[in-house]
């Protein structure tokens, strides 16, 4: 049932000052009352009330605020209750097990938001949105959580989901009158409007590469010969000591991988093992791997001594990969000969060349990002990039078959039925489970 109380901690459980519990469902005031052992009935919607809780025994669990907010003015939809307790592990755990007695049951991840889903206080779109945010660890992420939680995305896909739905009865009626030789819709009418819908479709995809980086951090490899400093370089941009480095050739030998940003935005940074003609099998398996993190590198800081020539494999991989060439250790090179140096030369002993290096990696990532005029809504989510593909694929099948509007109509309408996907109108279960899954309990 799909208005049963739920309870959960919205907050994270360990040691804190307060936590937050909350209560929503029909009968949530009512379960909270039992604990309270006061009317909750008359208080008004939205007050807030200082109230001791009781366990059902008898005995005292602690004094809370208590947000009374009933539906359907609530983030649920629903009548809810939060709770603001005091923090740590007992209390909440104690006043959830009154809570679950008192008729409430544990809910379940992202089950609050899913409610509100369901209840028209947002799209799913939104609803990942909120996600996102709470999983935000730079600003970049922060601004284009809340922007699409603001319900931009969601607007373009409205909007484009009218321009189809007009086209749609543009065919009908089309087809409503076939027998007339010229139809009453002038047929560049309805291939000017399909044409429109197509650019929307071509523009929001072409945003799906920068927002799904922005999103889930871009992938940055640290590649180069067995030490050329990649795995100093690694500890100087994250800022701690994680990678191992020695003198000597072939320290490190498994990938490590840690998130940092560069310049506010969000990056995955990968250490590697050195790349050469290894006869040792555990550094050929390391190498192994280093190469497919080559691969799939969204930007590749490709470390080179300074004052060493470029192997045929180095220029190779300069050329065939999204790389930046950087030059380590120009602290050994004389001053005099440091301007002659390409690339982007750094040292990890002075700090050298550090901050230009991290602007130019943020300018090759990211530069997309600034060109969206910054809050253009993107496209964050594999879903989302599917969903837009498929909606694209049946306009062009539309197009195809323009010259004759039942078949047309049909691929408008398979258009039409995966924006609908996107946004959550329709909300096949198998979907929704794929979006909440990953949400935290209380959310
Ligand atoms: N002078 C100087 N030495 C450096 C610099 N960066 C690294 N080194 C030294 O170069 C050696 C190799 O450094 P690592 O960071 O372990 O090199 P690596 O590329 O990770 O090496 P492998 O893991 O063996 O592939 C170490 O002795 C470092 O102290 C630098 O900027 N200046
Ligand atoms: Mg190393």
């Amino acid at each position: 049932m799909l208005t049963d109380v739920i309870a959960a901690l919205a907050t994270p459980p360990g040691r804190s000052a307060l936590a937050v519990i909350r209560v929503s469902g029909s009968g949530a005031i009512e379960t909270v009352q039992r604990l309270t052992r006061r009317e909750l009935a008359s208080l008004p919607d939205r007050s807030v009330t200082l109230c001791t809780l009781f366990a059902a025994g008898g005995s005292t669990l602690d004094q809370a605020i208590l947000t009374l907010y009933r539906a359907p003015r609530s983030y649920t939809g629903e009548d809810l209750v939060e709770l603001s307790c005091h923090g740590g592990l007992l209390v909440p755990a104690q006043i959830l097990a009154a809570l679950h007695s008192a008729g409430a049951r544990q809910a379940d991840p992202g089950e609050f938001t899913r409610r509100a889903l369901l209840n028209g206080k947002l799209d799913l779109l939104q609803a990942e949105a909120v996600g996102d945010l709470i999983d935000a660890t730079v600003p970049a992420q922060g601004k284009a959580a809340l922007h699409q939680l603001d319900g931009g995305l969601s607007r373009r896909i409205q909007g484009l989901r009218e321009t189809l739905l007009e086209l749609l009865s543009l065919l009908d009626y089309d087809i409503d009158f076939p027998e007339e030789d010229d139809g009453p819709v002038p047929p560049e009418r309805i291939r000017a409007q399909l044409d429109v819908a197509q650019r929307t479709v071509t523009q929001l995809l072409m945003t799906a590469p920068a927002g799904e980086r922005l999103r889930e951090g871009a992938l940055v490899v640290l590649a180069g010969r067995p030490n050329a400093g990649k795995s100093s370089l690694f500890n100087a941009l994250l800022g701690i000591h994680r990678a191992l480095v020695t003198e000597i050739p072939g320290t490190t030998r498994d990938t490590i991988e840690a998130s940092s940003e560069v310049q506010g935005w969000p990056v995955r940074l990968a250490d590697t093992a050195g790349l050469r003609d290894a006869d040792e099998r555990l550094e050929q398996m390391g190498i192994e791997v280093s190469k497919r993190y080559v691969a799939a590198a969204d930007l590749l800081l490709l470390c080179v001594e300074a004052g060493r020539m470029l192997t045929a494999e180095e220029w190779r991989l300069l050329e065939e990969r999204p790389a930046l060439l950087v030059r380590s250790k120009i602290d050994l090179v004389p001053v005099a000969e440091r301007e002659s140096e390409s690339g982007n030369p750094v040292s990890v002993i002075t700090g050298e060349g550090l901050d230009r290096l991290r602007q130019s990696m943020a300018d090759r990532l990211f530069s997309s990002q600034r060109g969206f005029a910054s809050l253009e809504p993107m496209l964050t989510r594999e879903r989302h990039r599917e969903a837009l593909a498929r909606a694209g694929r049946a306009l062009e099948a539309a197009q195809l078959e323009l010259g004759d509007a039942v078949l047309a109509a049909h691929q408008v309408r398979e258009a039409i039925a995966a924006l609908e996907e996107l946004i959550g109108v329709i909300h096949p279960d198998e979907v929704l489970g794929r979006v909440f899954e990953r949400f935290c309990v209380g959310k």
